[in-house]
């Protein structure tokens, strides 16, 4: 049996220290402006940054190296018109007797409803799909590994990156969401698995107030 090939680690980058500190906090900077914005301008966005935002998202890490994510990109007015259809549809049974009580209290300081203009008015959507298994040779089932781990590290990727170069974007989930696979035309292998609405944000879009945990909320350093 031949060895798997294998290559010098040539891409790594050891900084100095200093220069390690800057960087660490010049990010968390970076991602601390980052809102989920709601309120988008319609104004289109340059196809290339969506592109490269993607590309970033297929740099993440996954089960086997599988990358089991799969990135459709919709501007079309009418598809978009479709999914929000769809989208609202299912909102309303979910904010008019689905969601139990304590989910709709715990949704209250976000503003949310089932009316979801933004699917319409943001220029791009994409729908993130995770595919359960692959095509193998002469049709047959492959197997992913991890997929929904390894699609949330790519979808959090794709919101740093778009946030990076510049865009806003919201990460939607209406529940459930297989119409999405009616819409766009994808497999069953394909489970949808969030709607990234992209964009600019509107001139007056507002945000809630909210509170990020400080760190000793979210990290324990045993001695
Ligand atoms: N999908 C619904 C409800 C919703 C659920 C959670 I959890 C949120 O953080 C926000 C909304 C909606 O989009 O309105």
């Amino acid at each position: 049996m031949t060895e798997p090939a294998r290559e010098p680690l040539t891409s790594y980058r050891r900084y100095p220290e200093e220069e390690m500190r800057r960087r660490a906090r010049s990010f968390y900077e970076e991602m601390r402006r980052r809102r989920t914005v709601r309120d988008f301008s319609a104004e289109p966005v340059p196809a290339e940054v969506v592109e490269d935002c993607l590309r970033t998202a297929g740099t993440a890490p996954s089960g086997a190296h599988r990358q089991p994510w799969r990135f459709i990109v919709v501007e079309d007015p009418a598809v978009r018109r479709r999914i929000r259809e769809a989208a609202e549809g299912e909102e309303r049974e979910f904010y008019g007797g689905r969601a139990p009580d304590s989910w709709l209290a715990a949704l209250k300081p976000l503003g949310t409803d089932e009316h979801k203009p933004f699917l319409e008015t943001a220029p791009v959507l994409i729908a993130v799909f995770a595919e359960r298994y692959g095509e193998g040779p002469a049709g047959a089932r492959r197997d992913n590994y991890y997929v929904t781990e390894s699609v949330g590290i790519a979808t959090g990727l794709l919101v740093a990156a778009l946030h990076h170069a510049g865009l806003a974007c919201l990460t939607h989930t209406p529940s459930p969401m297989k119409f999405l696979n009616t819409i766009l035309g994808r497999p069953e292998r394909e489970r949808p698995f969030l709607l990234l609405v992209v964009g600019y944000p509107a001139a007056d879009a507002t945000v809630p107030v909210l509170e990020r945990k400080p760190l000793a909320e979210i990290a324990t350093f045993l001695p």
